[in-house]
Parts: C-alpha cells; sequence; structure tokens
C-alpha cells in the first residue's frame, strides 16, 4: 500500500502553524529612489490582530544589502534619523511607520527604485515569523523641508 504512505506522509507535513496569521501589514509602499541616490525607505501599517505583543525585530530586502529599523527624533529644530532594534506591536492595535516616523532604510539600493516597481520585503518578528511582503515603488515627499533646485 505504498500510496497510502505517501498520503499519510504529505498529511503530516501539513502546516500546523494557520494559526498565528495575527500579523496584517497594509498599505506597505518604498519611496522611489531620486537619481544617484543609495537610499530608501519602505512605510506601511503593521497590524496585530492577536492577543499578544508582537516585535519586528528585522528587515530585510533583495533591493538593499543594509536594511535597518529606524525612528525619526527632533534634536532641537533638526529632525534626525537613528536605528532602532526593535518596533513594537500592541496585541489588537497597529503600528504605522510614515514619512517623518518610524521607517524601515534600505541604505544600499543597488538598482535605482522607480515607480511602478516592485521590491520583496521580509520582516522578522521576535516569535521567529517571518513575514514577506511585495511593497510597490511609488513617488514620495521626503516630509522633510527640501529646496527645489533652479
Ligand atoms: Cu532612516
Amino acid at each position: 500500500m505504498k500510496l497510502n504512505t505517501i498520503l499519510l506522509t504529505a498529511l503530516a507535513l501539513a502546516p500546523l502553524s494557520a494559526a498565528n496569521a495575527a500579523i496584517d501589514v497594509n498599505d506597505a509602499y518604498a519611496r522611489a529612489t531620486p537619481p544617484n541616490a543609495t537610499t530608501s525607505a519602505v512605510f506601511a501599517t503593521i497590524e496585530n490582530t492577536g492577543d499578544e505583543t508582537r516585535t519586528l525585530v528585522s528587515a530585510s530586502s533583495q533591493a538593499s544589502s543594509i536594511v535597518e529599523l529606524h525612528d525619526v527624533i527632533m534634536d532641537g529644530d533638526v529632525m534626525k534619523m537613528r536605528q532602532v532594534n526593535s518596533i513594537i506591536i500592541p496585541a489588537k492595535g497597529h503600528t504605522t511607520l510614515k514619512p517623518g516616523s518610524l521607517h524601515i532604510m534600505l541604505l544600499d539600493v543597488n538598482t535605482p527604485m522607480k515607480e511602478g516597481d516592485n521590491i520583496n520585503v521580509e520582516l522578522t518578528f521576535a516569535n521567529g515569523e517571518v513575514q514577506a511582503l511585495t511593497v510597490p515603488v511609488k513617488k514620495v515627499m521626503s516630509g522633510m523641508k527640501h529646496h527645489s533646485h533652479h
């Protein structure tokens, strides 16, 4: 009864972890890179429908060999980005990554990211869960003061 053996093996390998889909990532987008720029950022609303706090501990992308979690702080009148070790998503709540606030920083973009492109982003949580995303690239105002060059 070889067929039965194969069927049982397939059943045993079926995923048991479908219940942990507590993280929903909505409205994700990445900032298109200006000419000659090698940095970009990814923004999204990360929703936690579960009963336990989730902690985002790292992110990665094929679009950039260096990816960091960043926050923006005010240093006097100056907005500064700084790396953070983790981003908390409260139970039954959400955390918004947006310009001028928390974001996923791409620090070594190897190929220019143009509006209409998609990049892959993987989010790793403290419990080992990995969320793979396909993120569209959009043109975004920087959120910080900038001057036009004329
Ligand atoms: Cu940053």
